[in-house]
């Protein structure tokens, strides 16, 4: 997969690439990622890629010229076409079927807003699917970006070690569970000691009592409530 980022602040992206998974698969070649700069569109004396907004108000916003011609240059870079995704707070919000449905993208072509937003022609004119990652407001898409890249390369072709890891992760696959609850050595600490079945060895025991938690995680979680999702581990086995 291809993934072109436009952005007023590309560098923002370099530490996080550089970095665990998403460094291992940009070294594999299994994506490969194009940062560039939308300013490297703008004219004039000062390279402007805002200005104010026609009408009044507060803030700038986003210029369609730069916009639009760093989209269409960087289409032009490489074939097939990127699936264009504008970053912006008004966007549907992101949740794993989405990631699903931009992982099996072979280019995407994410744009980072700045500043109070664009002009409405960017949408008009590049047609863009329009993401937001939640109900409050960044100052830039730039992280949104960073979120939908990291959901997205981790579910490509060969990038986990392991292909089960990402199909049961939480909000995957059927009915979208939470993950249950995972233990590693010591067998107890502080107290706290692993639920006895997973030490059982007892396979159907085992899938029987995750599917159980995922199952009982996945309804607390949508139940408003202070309650911990973890059961108390002090005391008995489960
Ligand atoms: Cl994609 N952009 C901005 N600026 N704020 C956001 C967002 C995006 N998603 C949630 N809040």
């Amino acid at each position: 997969m291809r993934i072109d980022v436009l952005s007023l602040f590309p560098e923002i992206f370099s530490g996080y690439l550089g970095q665990s998974l998403l460094k291992r698969a940009l070294d594999r070649g299994l994506v490969d990622v194009r940062l560039h700069n939308i300013r490297d569109w703008a004219e004039g004396p000062h390279r402007s890629v805002d200005d104010r907004p026609y009408g009044g108000g507060p803030g700038m916003v986003l210029m369609v010229k730069p916009v639009v011609e760093a989209v269409e240059a960087v289409q032009a870079q490489a074939q097939p076409a990127g699936h264009v995704v504008l970053l912006t707070p008004r966007g549907r919000r992101l949740d794993q079927a989405l990631v699903e449905s931009l992982a099996a993208q072979p280019r995407l072509l994410l744009v980072c807003g700045r500043y109070e937003g664009f002009d409405e022609r960017v949408s008009l004119l590049l047609a863009p699917q329009e993401i937001s990652i939640g109900d409050y407001v960044l100052n830039g898409g730039e992280v949104a970006a960073m979120v939908i890249i990291d959901a997205v390369v981790r579910l490509l072709p060969g990038v986990l070690g392991d292909e089960r890891s990402s199909r049961d992760d939480s909000f995957s696959g059927e009915g979208r569970l939470l993950e249950c609850e995972q233990y590693t050595r010591p067998r107890e600490f502080r107290g706290l000691r692993v639920p006895e079945v997973l030490l059982s060895g007892d396979h159907q025991a085992i899938a029987r009592w995750r599917q159980e938690r995922r199952q009982q995680r996945t309804r607390q979680a949508q139940t408003p409530s202070t309650q911990p999702i973890t059961p108390s581990l002090k005391g008995s086995a489960p």
